[in-house]
């Protein structure tokens, strides 16, 4: 994407494009004493860059037989490992699922297959959307070091095929407070016609103590089930028969595959939003959007803020006000107090803005608030602070691109900002703040809400 400035990210780039350039002058000119010094230096430059470590370019068809097949299992090679989860929740929630299914397939040295994403949040009419139409597949892999598949390229999405498959069910374990706690479902397993046979988790996958009501599951105990040992001493626990043909499978081990890997951390709960996430540092901050979409993205966000064509897209500071169901977590506070203002927002604004300033000398005054409010008397509001929004209905963007663009647009359009506004709880939010933090080294705030003065500090 074209931006007024280089982000620092580019220049770092660049620095080091010069440093291998000097590099490969000096072991041509054979500077012997240099080059017992530069390597070492290089190494170092390489890791407080955060640089692929591998920089492979992945042809994933290598690493399939061939072509989609009628049955996935007729696609896989004998000689490799594979990993696949499924969803069920909100975008965020299901791009944060499929980060922990990769990095889930980094420590147990497999392939991740992911599934497209599923439109349940938006509207269950509208296609599912395929992961690399939304993220940079290529770069992904080639910043992680390892292939990705999608399952469209392994099975073939009209195949009438209904395949058994034998998984670990997580849910099951870790829903162990509820009253009749099952494998977690998806509606991907029937689009994939996947007939599935569960295998429970043994206790100890749990990351908090047996006796917290808590559903996160710990990544290593999960790695461990896909080597040897803990899957052999594991296989005893629940199996449930395939729905359909009713067999009952041990857990697959070509193809490792869990119910659901939203809840799962290295070390504390909800670890995505802590900074030494090892699920966004080795995966999602290398999750970065696929050309063809952020140009969409961009363009929405030069006319929401009236830039002329010849013009660079302005810096500018993004909001994400998460309205809607969160209305629940109210519990008896009336909306209007309950959700911060939007006087409380501008503040958090005005700090962005003054950070910009003194912090990298930058001015900063369009402002695009993004959110799924829909009362019109609220966005009179947000216009009369001056700030702006992508105005999809005028757009058509849905007409044109389909039902899943607006939030895609959204999401891509926060993490373009020179400075992030979030709400607390929201994993939109998060998702925003940490992109925004990575890849433009932009100060960001969230907005505290659930009672009157909530946000005050
Ligand atoms: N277009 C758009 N959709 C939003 C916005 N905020 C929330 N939504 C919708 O509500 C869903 C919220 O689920 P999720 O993405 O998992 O985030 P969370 O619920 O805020 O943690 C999103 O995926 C969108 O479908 C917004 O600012 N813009
Ligand atoms: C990006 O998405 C487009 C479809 O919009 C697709 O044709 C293209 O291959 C994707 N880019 C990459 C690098 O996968
Ligand atoms: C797993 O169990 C099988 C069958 O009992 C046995 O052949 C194999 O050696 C075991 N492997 C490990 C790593 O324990």
């Amino acid at each position: 994407m074209v931006r007024a400035k280089p982000s620092p990210a580019k220049d770092r780039m660049v620095s080091l494009r010069t440093i291998c350039a000097i590099l490969a002058g000096v072991s041509m000119l054979s500077f012997g004493t240099l080059l017992l010094k530069l390597p070492l230096r290089l190494s170092y430059r390489l890791y407080i860059q955060d640089l692929p470590a591998h920089p492979t370019v992945f042809n994933s068809q290598s690493y399939i037989q061939g072509p989609p097949t009628q049955s996935f299992r007729d696609n896989l090679r004998d000689d490799t490992k594979y990993i696949t989860s499924w969803t069920s929740a909100g975008w965020t929630n299901d791009v944060m699922t499929y980060g922990n299914l990769i990095y889930l397939a980094l420590i147990t040295e497999r392939i991740p297959i992911l599934p497209k994403f599923l439109s349940s949040h938006i509207d269950t009419s509208a296609a599912p959307f395929p992961f690399g139409e939304v993220i940079d597949v290529p770069r992904l892999s080639q910043a992680i070091g390892i292939p990705l598949l999608e399952w469209h390229e392994v099975k073939d999405s009209e195949s009438q095929v209904l395949d058994d498959l034998g998984c670990w069910s997580v849910w099951e374990t870790v829903q162990q407070h509820e009253q009749n706690p099952q494998p977690r479902g998806s509606p991907s397993l029937s689009r994939l016609k996947l007939d599935i046979s569960w295998t429970q988790t043994p206790d100890w996958v749990k990351l908090t103590a047996p006796d917290q009501r808590d559903s996160h599951a710990s990544f290593w105990s999960l790695a461990a089930l896909g080597f040897p040992e803990a899957r052999n001493n594991s296989l005893g626990l629940k199996n449930h028969p395939s729905p359909q043909h009713q067999v009952s499978l041990p857990p697959d081990d070509h193809l490792l595959c869990f119910d659901y890997l939203y809840y799962v951390s290295a070390y504390h709960t909800w670890e995505w939003e802590l900074d030494y996430s090892p699920a966004w540092r080795f995966v999602g901050q290398h999750m970065r959007w696929n050309t063809t979409i952020e140009r969409i993205a961009d363009e929405h966000a030069r006319r929401a803020m009236r830039v002329l064509v010849d013009e660079p897209t302005p810096p500018y500071i993004s909001i994400h006000v998460r309205h809607g169901d969160f209305g629940n977590q109210c519990r008896g506070v009336p909306l209007d107090q309950c959700f911060a203002s939007l006087s409380v927002i501008a503040r958090r604004v005005s700090e962005v803005q003054e950070e910009l300033w003194t912090q990298k000398g930058i001015e900063v005054t369009q402002v695009i608030m993004t959110s799924d409010e829909s009362a019109p008397e609220w966005w009179l509001e947000v216009r009369a602070l001056g700030w702006t929004w992508v105005d999809y209905a005028a757009e058509r963007t849905e007409e044109i691109y389909g039902k899943w663009h607006p939030v895609f647009i959204d999401a891509i359009i926060q993490s373009n900002a020179a400075g992030f506004v979030g709400t607390r709880g929201s994993t939109m939010s998060t998702l925003a703040s940490r992109r925004v933090q990575a890849w433009r080294g932009g100060p960001i705030r969230t907005v505290q809400w659930g009672r009157l003065g909530a946000d005050d500090h």
